[in-house]
Formats: structure tokens, C-alpha cells, sequence
């Protein structure tokens, strides 16, 4: 079942908001004419190449960059000590910020080259820059690093344990911080007086975002006006623009960056790393243009990775299952370095999100953040809230087991209901609207649900094992508003800004401060604009991701370009309709108060055949031969929307798979997903985002994992290593959707981008522990590989099968199954 995309000739004006038009940007996509950074040519220009740490963690006694420095065609190499900044006050060295704090972090220096010391497979250690690029490879291999090498440690748990290697200087057993949130003593109170409570220990693994381009940066210096360019892979090319200022002391307004067609992020090209600083800071340095582009092997060992969590949580019930309390501990990883917004990842957009979709009375969640020698890790799609969504409904379905419920029905019992909106969890956010049993209602219809069981039971006679998982999942999402963000720690508002300029020919141009990587934004925001100003979509043209033309901006990621972007968008086509207005009753000889627009038509209340397109009024707007009197020429409007609250989302998928005992192989039967993201402006694009983030979750339920040796090597340092999924592996989803508007902006959605992500592990884990039930098996870590569930029920024997085993033998069967205990497998 799938939404069929529909030519926007089709499409009534009227109409265009809501309608699931096929994707604009795509034709120069497939035929290869979008224009990517590497794609970028430049005359004269040199290419940079990065010289990196072998290992995870040691000293650096020599770096001896002669050899290297000598090789034909060779223009310059630099460590550390090059890059020494006289214009700080103090003389300090190139580091970068870290844009969220909390209380208790211990900020620890990230040198963009490393000084004495690498703490990652990866970390940078001098740059190589080349006349070609292969020769810039080469010349990095000449580069001579003496290292002395240090214990390492990658488990977050294992980094706080006493005698774990330690990082750094200024973070004492690696603490990175300790943060809580919640009620820990009411939470305690509950679970002293709970008849039942259920339990688990689990691993969110660390996973490595997969973007089909890797970074690259090109950077072009003009020393006649100071102005640095620079193209890069980037999510949010203004905040980018701040940072890179900060860190490489040029000026912000003589810094322009721009996002070229970006190929997919997932959160890994929000971050600022060193890499695009560097290239920055050599063009500038050797006053010639600069390209640097990673290769695969250098994206796996050095985007910040995510999740990275070990976590203990525990929920309480009452006699009736109604859920009285939750508490949670969870390790987080935070990397060798402190990323961009890592502080904020596993605190506020993790513990904030615990309470899922349930009423719960207690919860205390406490994190503390590790450094370890692994690269820095920060949001990787749905940043934070997948890992809360996997705690509550991997709980939700041993809660279920626990009080012997039906797992949809434990969940109905304890939803926040429908009239309690807005509703105030007890992890410090509001839930904006929703109605969790109508997601849940339409799934387990799609899911044909009532039959399940039957043909669970029918199969298990058969010795087949089918298993059912749900997963009611919540996210927050539209990141915003500025005031709230800021009391939480960002060092950033986290509003949006936008232009809609009317041309005189009658076009406009929308300028967005977020930054599309994929989402499909030159569609979306045509749609916003075009209904909002009554003219032809094809009229609209949408741009984004260029600092020098678009007023200001704080990018994509968060879910938040639909909610705030298009909101802004949604502001300005307002406040220029506004103008329009009052050049049109001018025109029209009427009052302002009297005019009313509709359909792109300025008219006269109660005479209809006095009126005005808003072309024309454009027009006139600039000829500005007879406009209002002190009224400024042209039509143009700028806004910046900062919304009142995040919005949430929410939803239920449902997987259904089938799990061979012997193999450990899973098959999907069915995968339902049924998502609330409120007033949908397309939704084929809607469908399209929930398809790749289905994709992203099942992914890390059953293929995906960073893993490092005891000396921080990454072993799955590739594609060949690292099992990113294939289409074959995807199961075919049938995707429903309810609609709940968001009521904290005009135009009532909510995100989608991360949805499905957030939703999938815990669907398909939940469905997998379920067909494994007859062999006790509870929890098994993920991803699920066919050797981990092979270990899991390895030697234990079905207790049917053994009962009646027993029974032929005239003996008494010892279960097996009574021993059993959770695994993580160890593969
Ligand atoms: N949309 C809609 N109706 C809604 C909500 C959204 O039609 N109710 C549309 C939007 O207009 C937009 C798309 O759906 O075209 C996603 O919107 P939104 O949920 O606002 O998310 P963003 O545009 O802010 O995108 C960010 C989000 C994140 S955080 C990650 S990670 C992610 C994702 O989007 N990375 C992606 N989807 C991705 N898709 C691609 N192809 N590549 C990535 O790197």
C-alpha cells in the first residue's frame, strides 16, 4: 500500500496544501545534474588531505612532517603548532565550541589538530594539502607520527570504572557529567509499595550515520576583500558560520557558507568538526582555493556516531497493571571529545521523552556521560528520543508479560487519554495534543491483530515461531522555542527565519533558514507559500542553505523544518499579504478593512467585481508610481517564528516477524506503521520519510553497530563490515496515519523526518522476544543478528516440546527454560 505522487498540473490552487504532488527536486537528482560539493571546481585550486590517528588512544612523541613536505607537488603541510592564534586573547589554539551546556559538564579541550595527544582512532594530526588529490593521499602516508600508545577503553560503563584509562586531564574517571531528571524519591516510593514490577538491562549500541555523500568542504579566499566562501555539507550553514568564525577568528560577516545539494545527513552534518575548519583556515592561509572530500573510511571513523547507551530501567505497576512508576540509569557515550551538541542528545532529548505515551505518576531518570575512545558522538536521527522510546516499550512489553495483559490492551490501559491534552509528564514537557488509542486502534486493524494469536498458536504446533511487537511510540519534535532551549543549556535560539520576495514578473522566491538534505523542502515549502499567497506552485521557487542570501537561520535537524521553517514561511507570506492588502485597496479606492483576499484575488467586500490579483498589486508594488502614502516600494516580508513549544508526534508500528530457532534468521511477515504528524503538507513525502526511517530502525534492530577491539580499532571501519540494510532486507510497510493537529503553530504539524526511526527497534525487538517466548528468551541485544538469536535459544528446548517429552517418558519435566536468561549474545 503505497500513496501514488500526483502531477501538480492536477492539482487545484485550492487544493495544493495537503496534496501528495511528486517531488520537484528530484529529476536533477537522478539525471546527475545536482550540483554537490565535490562537484565544485575552482581555478587554481589544491586539495587537502588529513593525516590520522592509527590508534585510539596514545601520545604523540614526533610528527615528522619532512618527508612528506618534500614530495613534488606538495604546497604545504601543518600540524598543531602552525596553527598557533596570536589574535585570541591569550594566544590560544584552534578548538571548537560546544554548543550546549548543562551544569555539571566538564568541558574538555578538542584541539582541531591534535597536540600531544589523540584520543580516537581518527583524530586529525596534520594536514597534507597537494596540487591533486591523489598526491595529497599519498603525501599523507609520508607524514612520519612516532606514537606512544595509551590503554583504551569503548564501553561507556567500563570508561567510569576506576581503573579505566583516562582521557582527559579535566574530566576526572572520564565523567563527562551527571544529570537527572524527575522525582527520585516519590519514583522510590512507588516501587516500594508496587505489587509487580518488571525490569531490563539493555544496550542502545553505538551506530554510524550512513550519508550516501560523505562530508567535503571547498573553501575560496579572497584576500582583496577578506572574504572566505565556503561550500560545505552542512545541515545549518549559518550556525556553521558562527562557529567557523569562532574557531578560525574570521569574521562572520565576511564568512559565507553555502550547502550545495547535500547527500543525506541523519544528523551528522550538523556538527562542527574540525575537517571543514581546517580547510577554511588553509585557504585562507595559503590564499588559494581548497578541497577536502572524505573518503568512506575516514566518514566511519570520524562522523559522530550515536545512541551509545547501557541503561537499567525498571517499571512498577499496580494490582490493574496501571503503570505507578519508572526509573531509569543510563551510561551514555559521549566520545573522545565533547561534539557540538552532544551534552544535550542523551539528557534533555532522552529523559524529557521516557514517559512515552503513558500517564505515569513517578519517574526519576538519571545519565551520566562517559568519554571514551571512540569518536565523538552526538545526534544521529531521532537523537536521544529513540533510545527513550526503546526504555519505555521494550518496559511496556515486559510490563504486559508481568501482569499476564494482552500488550496492546496494557498499553491502552495506560495511555494519557485523550481529553488529558495538553498534558504535563513528569520529565518536564508538555505534550502538545493526541490520541494514542486511534493509532493504535488503526494498526492493530491493519495488523489484523484479533487473528494473531490464533495463527501464533496454529504456527507453534507447527514449529514455526511468529512473533507480534508494537511499539506506541512519542517524540518531540519542531525543535523550539529559543527561551525554553536556552534555559536548558543551548548556547543558540532555536527560532526560524525566512524571506518570501515577490518578483515584478509575478514569481516569488521563498528563502527558508533551514537546510534540506533530502526531506523534499523545495516541494513542501512551494506548497506552504503558493496556498498562502493564491498563486501557482510552479511560480515559487524555494531557496536554502547560502548564509549570503538567505537573512539568517538555524538549519535541519530536530524534525523542525515543516513545524518552524514552514511556519516562518507561513509568517512572512502573511505579512506580505498584509502589504499587498493595503496597495490593493489603494488601487481599488477602498479601505483596508474592506478588502478580503482569497485565492490570490484582492477584493472589495460585498462588490466582487471590484479586485486586484496579487500579481498585479506586485507589480505595482514596484513601478511604485501610486502606492499608499509613506508605503516603500516593492513586496517583500521577512519573519522570524519562534514557536511557543515543541510539537509531538507520535504513533504505533507493529511488526511482524517470523524467527527460526535453528538459523536465528528473522523474516518479516508484516510491518504496519501508523504515525500522527499532524496536518500533513504531502503526503507522499510524509510516506517517504517514515519509509527511510523504518529503513534507519531495522537497521539498528537487526544489522547495525559500531564495534572497536580493546585498543579502540573500528572493526566494522566499512560497507563490507558495517551492514548498513539493503532494499531486500526492508520489510514492505503498509503505513496509515491519523491526523491530531498540533495547536502550537498555524499550521498545525508536526515533524516526521525521525518518526520512524524512533518507532522501529523497539517494534521489531518486541516482536522478535515475542516469538521467542516459548524458549524464555526476554531480551536480546541488538542489532539481532542470526548469531545472537542462534545463542540466545541455543540449547533450550521448547516447553511444550519437553513437557511432552516427559510425559512420553512417564517422567517429570525439568524445564530448561526456568535457567534461561537474557543475552546480548556474544557475537
Ligand atoms: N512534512 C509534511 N507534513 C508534515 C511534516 C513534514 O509534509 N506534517 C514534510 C516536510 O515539509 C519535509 C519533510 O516532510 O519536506 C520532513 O519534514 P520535518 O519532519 O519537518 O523534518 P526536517 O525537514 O526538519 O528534516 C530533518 C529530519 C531529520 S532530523 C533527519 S535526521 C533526517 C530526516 O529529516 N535526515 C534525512 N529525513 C531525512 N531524509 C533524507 N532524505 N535525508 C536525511 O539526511
Amino acid at each position: 500500500m503505497s500513496i501514488d505522487s500526483i502531477d501538480p498540473d492536477e492539482v487545484d490552487a485550492a487544493d495544493i496544501l495537503g496534496s501528495a504532488i511528486e517531488r520537484r527536486e528530484d529529476p536533477a537528482l537522478i539525471t546527475g545534474d545536482a550540483e554537490y560539493t565535490d562537484d565544485i571546481q575552482r581555478q587554481d585550486m589544491v586539495h587537502m588531505a588529513i593525516c590520522r590517528s592509527q590508534h585510539g588512544h596514545a601520545t604523540l612523541e614526533d610528527v615528522d612532517t619532512s618527508e612528506a613536505e618534500a614530495m613534488d607537488g606538495v604546497v604545504g603541510v601543518y600540524t598543531h603548532d602552525d596553527l598557533h592564534r596570536e589574535d585570541t586573547p591569550g594566544g590560544g589554539s584552534y578548538s571548537l565550541p560546544v554548543g550546549w551546556l548543562l551544569d555539571s559538564l566538564r568541558q574538555v579541550d578538542h584541539p582541531i589538530l591534535a597536540n600531544d595527544r589523540v584520543r580516537y582512532q581518527g583524530d586529525a594530526i596534520a594536514v597534507v594539502v597537494a596540487e591533486d588529490r591523489y598526491l595529497a593521499h599519498d603525501a599523507v602516508e609520508a607524514v612520519d607520527v612516532d606514537y606512544e600508545r595509551l590503554d583504551a577503553v569503548t564501553d561507556p560503563a567500563d570508561a567510569l570504572e576506576e581503573d579505566a584509562a583516562e582521557l582527559h586531564d579535566d574530566a576526572e574517571n572520564n565523567v563527562a557529567f551527571d544529570w537527572e531528571i524527575g522525582d527520585a524519591e516519590r519514583t522510590e516510593e512507588a516501587f516500594e509499595s508496587a505489587p509487580h514490577t518488571a525490569s531490563i538491562d539493555l544496550e542502545n549500541q553505538l551506530l554510524i550515520p550512513n550519508a550516501m555523500e560523505p562530508r567535503a568542504a571547498v573553501a575560496d579566499y579572497s584576500p582583496g576583500t577578506d572574504e572566505l566562501d565556503v561550500f560545505m555539507t552542512s545541515q545549518n550553514p549559518h550556525l556553521h558560520r558562527l562557529l567557523m568564525s569562532g574557531v578560525i577568528g574570521h569574521p562572520e560577516h565576511k564568512l559565507r557558507i553555502k550547502a550545495p545539494e547535500v547527500g543525506g545527513g541523519f544528523g551528522s552534518k550538523i556538527h562542527h568538526y574540525a575537517d571543514e575548519a581546517l580547510v577554511a583556515w588553509v585557504a585562507k592561509h595559503l590564499e588559494r582555493p581548497v578541497k577536502w572530500t572524505a573518503t568512506r573510511t575516514e566518514t566511519y571513523k570520524t562522523d559522530a556516531q550515536g545512541r551509545g547507551h547501557r541503561t537499567t530501567a525498571d517499571l512498577a505497576m499496580d494490582e490493574d497493571g496501571e503503570i505507578v512508576g519508572l526509573r531509569v540509569d543510563t551510561t551514555a557515550n559521549l566520545g573522545a571529545y565533547l561534539s557540538t551538541f552532544a551534552p544535550a542528545v542523551p539528557t534533555y532529548l532522552y529523559g524529557t521523552l521516557l514517559s512515552g505515551q503513558y500517564d505515569i505518576p513517578a519517574i526519576h531518570c538519571s545519565v551520566t556521560g562517559a568519554f571514551t575512545n571512540v569518536p565523538p558522538v552526538d545526534a544521529y536521527r531521532g537523537a536521544g528520543r529513540p533510545e527513550a522510546s526503546f526504555v519505555i516499550e521494550r518496559l511496556a512489553k515486559l510490563g504486559a508479560e508481568e501482569m499476564d495483559m494482552d500488550p496492546a490492551e496494557f498499553r491502552r490501559r495506560n495511555f494519557v487519554p485523550e481529553d488529558a491534552f495538553p498534558y504535563e509528564t513528569q520529565v518536564a514537557v508538555v505534550y502538545d495534543s493526541g490520541d494514542y488509542e486511534k493509532t493504535l486502534d488503526e494498526a492493530l486493524e491493519m495488523a489484523d491483530y484479533e487473528s494473531f494469536r490464533e495463527r501464533q498458536e496454529q504456527a507453534r504446533e507447527d514449529g514455526r515461531y511468529l512473533g507480534v511487537g508494537f511499539s506506541c511510540y512519542i517524540e518531540a519534535c519542531g525543535l523550539a522555542p529559543s527561551e525554553l532551549a536556552g534555559q536548558l543549556g543551548a548556547q543558540a535560539g532555536l527560532w526560524e527565519s525566512s524571506l518570501v520576495r515577490f518578483h515584478p514578473s509575478g514569481t516569488v522566491t521563498a528563502f527558508c533558514g533551514t537546510s534540506g538534505h533530502g526531506q523534499g523542502h523545495a516541494t513542501t515549502y512551494a506548497q506552504i507559500v503558493a496556498n498562502e499567497l493564491g498563486i501557482p506552485y510552479e511560480d515559487v521557487e524555494v531557496v536554502e542553505g547560502d548564509t549570503d542570501e538567505i537573512p539568517h537561520g538555524m538549519g535541519t535537524y530536530g524534525s523542525r523544518s515543516a513545524a518552524v521553517g514552514g511556519s516562518s514561511l507561513v509568517k512572512s507570506s502573511q505579512k506580505l499579504v498584509d502589504k499587498a492588502r493595503e496597495i490593493a485597496a489603494h488601487q481599488l479606492e477602498a479601505d483596508p478593512a474592506d478588502i478580503e483576499f482569497e485565492g490570490g484575488e484582492f477584493r472589495v467586500a460585498g462588490a466582487p467585481d471590484r479586485s486586484i490579483g496579487i500579481k498585479a498589486v506586485a507589480q505595482q508594488s514596484y513601478l511604485a508610481h501610486d502606492m499608499p502614502e509613506d508605503m516603500e516600494p516593492g513586496l517583500e516580508a521577512t519573519s522570524f517564528y519562534d514557536p511557543d513549544n515543541f510539537v509531538f508526534p507520535f504513533g504505533t508500528h507493529v511488526a511482524v516477524v517470523e524467527v527460526d530457532p535453528k538459523s536465528g534468521e528473522i523474516e518479516f511477515e508484516q510491518y504496519v506503521a501508523v504515525d500522527d504528524v499532524g496536518n500533513q503538507i504531502n503526503p507522499k513525502i510524509v510516506e517517504g520519510q517514515v519509509h527511510g526511517g523504518v529503513a534507519q530502525g531495522v537497521g539498528q534492530a537487526l544489522y547495525e553497530g559500531a564495534e572497536y577491539d580493546s585498543n579502540a580499532q573500528l572493526l566494522t571501519g566499512s560497507m563490507q563490515d558495517y551492514a548498513v540494510p539493503k532494499a531486500m532486507h526492508i520489510p514492505e510497510m503498509e503505513t496509515g496515519s491519523t491526523v491530531t493537529e498540533s495547536p502550537h503553530n498555524p499550521l498545525g504539524v508536526k515533524g516526521v523526518g525521525e518518526a520512524g526511526t524512533i518507532a522501529a527497534p523497539q517494534a521489531v525487538v518486541n516482536a522478535v522476544t515475542d516469538a521467542l517466548e516459548p524458549f524464555g528468551v526476554d531480551h536480546v541485544e541488538m542489532p539481532m543478528t542470526a548469531e545472537r538469536i542462534w545463542n540466545a535459544v541455543d540449547g533450550r528446548t521448547e516447553p511444550e516440546t519437553e513437557m511432552s517429552a516427559a510425559a512420553a517418558d512417564g517422567g517429570t519435566a525439568d524445564s530448561e527454560v526456568d535457567g534461561a536468561d537474557d543475552t546480548g549474545g556474544d557475537s
